[in-house]
C-alpha cells in the first residue's frame, strides 16, 4: 500500500484534478448563484481594491439583487465537481450530453482526496459509493484519523482524506456532493462524478449512495467528532506541548450575533452585533498609516447593544497578542459559516439554543481543531478561541455570499498598539523553527523510498 503523505504533493498537482497522487475538488453550485457570486466578488473587490468612495455605484445587477435582498436566494440548480456537471447517474434527472469529471485511479493504492466547498451558499455533503472517507487534514491542521462514510463540508471549508482503493472494481463508483438536509427539492441537484479504478469491468449503478442521516443535529454531532491531532508533527499551529490553548487566559470575549437580514435606512442589510460594515473612503490600512483620521472606529461592541441597527465602520479594538473568546451566535435560519482572515482557530464548543457563561462547561480544551472556517448552525452557537498573534488589520466575515454582501463582516486591528515580545519568548521562538525543520526532514525521508 503506498499512503501519499498530506501536504507534499499540494503544489505540483494543485489545480489538476486528475493527477494519480492527489486530487482537489472543488464543489460550487452555479447558474443564479455562480452569477451573484461573480457580481459580488468583482465589487467586493473593487470596493476594496478602490475603496468605496460616498458616490461609488454599485454595477447594476448587484443594486438589483439589494432591491431583492431578504429573501433567500433559493436552491442551487447544480452542484460542480472541478467545474464539471453530473454524471448521468439517472436519465429522468440529468440530461444528455454533460461533461462530468472522472478520477482515474489503481487498485490497492491510498489517495488524498482534498475537498473544498467553494459554492457561496449551501452546505454540502460529500462521499464516494463504498468507499470510506479516512479524514486526516481540515484547513491546515491534522486531524485524530477517523473514517466517515460522508461529511458536511459547509460553504468555505475544506477537509483532505485518505481513499484506499480496496473494491474489487466491478464498477466504476460514484463521487456525490449534494446539498446538505437533504429534501427532495435537491434531487436535481446532486453533483456527481465517476472514480474509476484501472481494472474496472463497466460504468457505475445507481442509486447514489446514501448521505446518511442528514440533519442539523447529526450534522452538529459529526463537526463535534473532529478533533485536532495533537500527536502529529507537523501542519499545527505550534509543536506539541509548547502552546495549550486551553490555559491561556481569555482576554476579551466577543459575542457575534446573527440575525435575519434587517432594513436599515430602507434597504435589507445583515449584521452582526447590530452593525452592518460600510466600506471606507480610504483603505483601513492605509486609514491607519497615514493617521487619517474619523475613517473608522476601534468600537466594535461585545455583544449586542440596546439601539437599532445601523451602518458603521467599526473595528474590533484588539491588542497583539491577545487571546480572545469569539462566541458566533446564528438567531437566522440558514447555517451560517464564519472565516477569520490571518489566523487558525480552535473550535472548542457547538451546540443548539443560546449561548449563556455556564455553556463553556461544554467546551473542548484539549483538543478542539485549529481551522480557519467555522460553521454556525441555525438556532445554535458555535465557540471559538484565537491568539492574535499575527499583527494587522484581518476581516471576519461570513461566507455565505448572501449575508456578506449585504455587510456581514468586520475587521480586527491589533496592529497599532503592538509590542515587542520579550528576550524569553525569541528563544522559545528559535526552539519551533528547529522542531519545524525536524518535521520537514521526516517528511522527505518517508517519501523518498517509493
Ligand atoms: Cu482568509
Amino acid at each position: 500500500m503506498n499512503i501519499f503523505t498530506p501536504g507534499v504533493y499540494m503544489t505540483a498537482c494543485y489545480f489538476s484534478s486528475s493527477c494519480p497522487m492527489q486530487s482537489i475538488l472543488f464543489l460550487w453550485n452555479y447558474n443564479l448563484l455562480e452569477e451573484v457570486k461573480r457580481v459580488t466578488e468583482a465589487t467586493h473587490r473593487t470596493r476594496t481594491k478602490l475603496s468605496v468612495h460616498p458616490y461609488f455605484k454599485l454595477p447594476f445587477p448587484l443594486r438589483n439583487l439589494r432591491r431583492a435582498a431578504g429573501k433567500d436566494l433559493g436552491f442551487p440548480d447544480g452542484i460542480l465537481i472541478n467545474g464539471f456537471g453530473p454524471y448521468q447517474y439517472d436519465k429522468q434527472l440529468v440530461p444528455d450530453g454533460i461533461t462530468y469529471l472522472i478520477i482515474n485511479v489503481e487498485p490497492a493504492k491510498t489517495y488524498r482526496i482534498r475537498v473544498r466547498n467553494v459554492g457561496i451558499s449551501t452546505s454540502l455533503n460529500f462521499r464516494i459509493q463504498n468507499h470510506n472517507l479516512l479524514l486526516v487534514e481540515t484547513e491546515g491542521s491534522y486531524t485524530v484519523q477517523q473514517i466517515y462514510t460522508n461529511m458536511d463540508i459547509h460553504v468555505g471549508q475544506s477537509y483532505s482524506f485518505l481513499v484506499t482503493m480496496d473494491q474489487n472494481a466491478s464498477t466504476d463508483y460514484f463521487i456525490v456532493a449534494s446539498p446538505s438536509f437533504n429534501s427532495s427539492k435537491f434531487s436535481k441537484a446532486a453533483g456527481v462524478a465517476v472514480l474509476h479504478y484501472s481494472n474496472s469491468q463497466g460504468p457505475a449503478l445507481g442509486p447514489l449512495p446514501d448521505p446518511g442521516e442528514n440533519d442539523a443535529y447529526a450534522s452538529m454531532n459529526q463537526a463535534r467528532s473532529i478533533r485536532w491531532n495533537v500527536s502529529a508533527g507537523a501542519a499545527r499551529p505550534n509543536p506539541q506541548g509548547s502552546f495549550r490553548y486551553g490555559d491561556i487566559t481569555v482576554t476579551d470575549v466577543y459575542v457575534f450575533l446573527n440575525r435575519s437580514p434587517e432594513l436599515i435606512n430602507g434597504k435589507w442589510r445583515t449584521t452582526l452585533n447590530g452593525i452592518s460594515y460600510l466600506p471606507p473612503s480610504t483603505p483601513l490600512k492605509l486609514a491607519q498609516q497615514f493617521n487619517l483620521l474619523g475613517l473608522y472606529k476601534l468600537d466594535f461592541p461585545n455583544r449586542l447593544m440596546n439601539r437599532p441597527a445601523k451602518l458603521d465602520t467599526s473595528l474590533i479594538n484588539g491588542t497583539y497578542k491577545a487571546f480572545l473568546e469569539i462566541i458566533f451566535q446564528n438567531n437566522g435560519t440558514n447555517v451560517q459559516s464564519y472565516h477569520l482572515d490571518g489566523y487558525a482557530f480552535f473550535v472548542v464548543g457547538m451546540d443548539f439554543g443560546v449561548w449563556t457563561e455556564s455553556s463553556r462547561t461544554t467546551y473542548n480544551k484539549w483538543d478542539g481543531v485549529a481551522r480557519s472556517t467555522t460553521q454556525v448552525f441555525p438556532g445554535a452557537w458555535t465557540a471559538i478561541l484565537v491568539s492574535l498573534d499575527n499583527a494587522g488589520i484581518w476581516n471576519l466575515r461570513t461566507e455565505n455570499l448572501d449575508s456578506w454582501y449585504l455587510g456581514q463582516e468586520l475587521y480586527d486591528d491589533q496592529a497599532q498598539r503592538f509590542k515587542f515580545s520579550s528576550a524569553s519568548s525569541t528563544s522559545n521562538g528559535r526552539k519551533i523553527f528547529l522542531i519545524a525543520l525536524v518535521a520537514v526532514a521526516f517528511g522527505c525521508f518517508v517519501l523518498s523510498p517509493s
